[in-house]
């Protein structure tokens, strides 16, 4: 029976940054530290999480327990090209979601608890446990997992504390979001972050202190993402691997925002002629982003200059659809990543050791490009944050591109990158400081 175990419920925030890192979460803790894991999604994000998974083997999903939680369908509005700093609005009907998500959660709670020793619960900070009350349950305790980078967390309470930063957020549903969310970590029994002292000492150091930490325990165990190895023996790789294979290492630039970003044509269009002139090979995601259901409507087709990708065939090639961005990273010929700068894409990129052009879009963004470009020296920021509205041009493509891949400046940087990425993914394995941190924090839920 399992009454002698510990069984992890884990509660991410319905939208893909925080899936994929929730679900890697998930898959060490069952494989790595053989816990029974639990993790409670609407039926389509469980679906997109599976779908999307990347670095482990498919078989390995069989070893989570995916409930389907019942909910209507969600509305998914399109995305529009939101002006940058701006929170994807089109995500907004996601955080209505989440209060369904959870009050379908106490049932499980309870169940769940009463066939094991301990529940812990692990849930997105940005979703407030209403259902899950460690008093009411004398078994459990509950962890908010904070999904950006420790950088953020400090910016953003400096920004609180200057009464700023809030307007950008400032629906009546967020801030309510930000209210309740402030009860749950009274309850809470920690903190868990996808970072690593590597990366973020000193920020981690500051929230120890900081007020919104309320002296809890701060778990640093990223990066979450394993580092695949570089293989072209895998019968079933994606042709842009297969593409990548074909060019020589540290020359392509991958070029990707995320799944919450949507670019507007005239920016597409001056991207596409930079990167033309930059001379340098490409592979570039190009899409709108996510809408709150994947699986209800296409993503839209994105024009480009006529003529634009015959003219760079061989050189450049754009996707439309979806690449598995890990094993690109990972993969020799990719030689600069140029980002929007979500927290996933920076650890998967630091870990690979590849270096960033930094374009941030929103949230967490512009703190994690400052971190990735003035603090570990391991990218360039492509334009300032205060020059956010306007149209990046191609000649500032052109030119960030070359920096990185060419000359003096470009080579310290690729050998800073490739150093850090030593060093990162050392604190994943054994005496390494965010398995340490991980091991503790098992061994304690095991007490
Ligand atoms: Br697009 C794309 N392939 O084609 P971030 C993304 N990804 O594997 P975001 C692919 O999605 P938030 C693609 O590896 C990363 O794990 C990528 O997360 C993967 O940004 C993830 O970088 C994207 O955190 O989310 O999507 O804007 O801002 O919420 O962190």
């Amino acid at each position: 029976s399992n009454a002698d175990e510990v069984t992890v419920v884990i509660v991410p925030f319905p939208a893909h940054g925080h899936l994929n890192q929730l679900l890697h979460l998930s898959l060490l803790l069952s494989t790595r530290y053989g816990l029974t894991v639990h993790f409670a999604s609407t039926a389509s994000h469980n679906r997109q999480a599976k779908l999307r998974l990347q670095g482990w083997p498919l078989s390995s999903l069989s070893s989570i327990h995916f409930h389907d939680l019942p909910l209507p369908p969600i509305p998914s509005p399109p995305p529009n090209p939101h002006s940058p700093n701006s929170f994807p609005t089109h995500l907004q009907p996601l955080f209505e979601a989440t209060d369904l998500i959870c009050s379908a959660l106490s049932s499980l709670f309870l169940s769940l608890s009463a066939s094991s020793r301990r529940l812990v619960v692990i849930h997105d900070h940005i979703i407030s446990l209403d259902g899950f009350e460690a008093t009411a349950i004398p078994n459990g305790e509950s962890y908010a997992f904070r999904g950006p980078s420790a950088a953020f967390h400090f910016e953003a309470a400096q920004l609180m504390k200057q009464g700023a930063g809030l307007e950008e957020l400032s629906s009546p549903e967020f801030i309510r979001f930000i209210e309740r969310r402030r009860r749950d970590v009274v309850t809470s029994s920690g903190f868990i972050m996808n970072t690593c002292r590597e990366v973020e000492s000193e920020f981690l150091d500051i929230l120890t202190l900081q007020e919104d930490f309320l002296g809890k325990p701060i778990f640093a165990i990223g990066p979450l993402n394993p580092v695949p190895m570089h293989n072209n023996t895998d019968i079933n790789r994606d042709e842009c691997l297969e593409w990548l294979d074909g060019h020589p290492p540290c020359s392509v630039v991958y070029v990707s925002f995320g799944t919450m970003s949507t670019i507007s044509d005239e920016q597409a269009e001056q991207l596409a002629y930079g990167l033309r002139r930059s001379g340098h090979r490409f592979l570039w995601v190009l899409r709108d982003a996510d809408r709150a259901d994947i699986f209800a409507f296409e993503s839209s087709y994105r024009r480009l200059p006529a003529g634009f990708e015959k003219a760079v065939e061989g050189v450049g090639k754009v996707v439309r659809g979806w690449v598995p961005q890990l094993d690109v990273l990972a993969h020799r010929a990719t030689g600069g990543f140029m980002s929007h700068c979500g927290w996933n894409s920076c650890m998967e990129a630091v870990s690979c050791g590849v270096p960033v052009m930094a374009w941030p879009m929103h949230s967490d963004q512009p703190a994690n490009a400052r971190l990735l470009a003035e603090g570990l020296k391991v990218g360039v920021v492509v334009r300032g944050w205060d020059r956010r509205r306007e149209v990046v041009p191609a000649e500032r493509v052109e030119e960030v591109v070359r920096i990185v891949l060419e000359g003096e400046e470009g080579r310290r940087m690729r050998e800073k990158a490739r150093e850090m990425g030593e060093t990162v993914r050392a604190a994943q394995k054994d005496g390494g400081s965010s398995k340490k941190a991980l091991d503790v924090l098992v061994a304690h839920w095991r007490r």
